[in-house]
């Protein structure tokens, strides 16, 4: 049995997802954020040193990091088509985006709505969080208009990894300059694609 440490509005929607898709069995704990400063409760820091969400246990390890969390299941629970073998013709893209997400993508994603929340102005935002996040949704857009999904013609774990980042940005995207989301369209369709998934519906009425 995995046990997911899961708190609100958070990066564990990942892992339960995937739970589904892989079709095992699992439970989860809820955590609760602090209204007041929306950092992790307490008991999240009972289970993994950093205080973050996601973490696991299974058979007495705890294992915390969105991406590694993902790589363990799969090999424990895998072989599975969800993660391509080296010779797959989409392994490459797969590598990429499944650590693409987290290294690359989700701090010029989340700067504008830090520095809101902290009353920062910063020129940081236009030279480098703007730009980034341009760069991402320009170059996603322009794939995922010639495919269904990131890694080749198949649904895998990157599109866990990286729906759940640009699943976050559609959420941010309710003014400037983060509305910007919305000119890339084969973003929106591709989470809807993915939305529709059994594993995700099934998924998402626990998050
Ligand atoms: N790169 C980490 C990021 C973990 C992370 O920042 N999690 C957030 C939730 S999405 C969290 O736990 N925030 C609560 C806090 O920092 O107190 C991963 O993918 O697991």
């Amino acid at each position: 049995m995995v046990t997911i440490h899961h708190l609100e509005r958070s990066r564990s929607d990942r892992i339960i997802w995937l739970c589904e898709e892989l079709g095992i069995d699992y439970d989860i704990t809820h955590h609760q954020r602090d209204p007041a400063t929306m950092r992790a409760s307490t008991t999240l820091w009972a289970v993994n040193p950093l205080g973050k969400s996601p973490a696991i246990e299974h058979q007495g390890q705890v294992v915390f990091e969105s991406g590694a969390i993902i790589e363990y299941l799969l090999s424990t629970f895998g072989p599975t088509s969800l993660s391509p073998s080296p010779d797959a013709e989409g392994y490459i893209d797969y590598l990429q985006w499944l650590h693409a997400p987290e290294a690359t993508m989700t701090l010029p994603i989340l700067m504008p709505m830090i520095c809101g929340t902290m009353g920062i102005e910063s020129e940081l935002l236009p030279l480098f969080a703007d730009s980034e996040t341009q760069t991402m949704y320009r170059y996603l857009n322009s794939e995922l208009t010639q495919r269904d999904y990131i890694a080749g013609g198949d649904f895998t774990a990157a599109d866990i990894m990286l729906s759940y980042t640009l699943m976050m940005a559609q959420a941010l995207a309710t003014s400037e300059p983060e509305k910007v989301f919305f000119e890339y369209p084969a973003l929106t369709a591709y989470l809807s694609r993915l939305r529709a998934r059994p594993a995700y519906q099934s998924a998402s009425a626990k998050f």
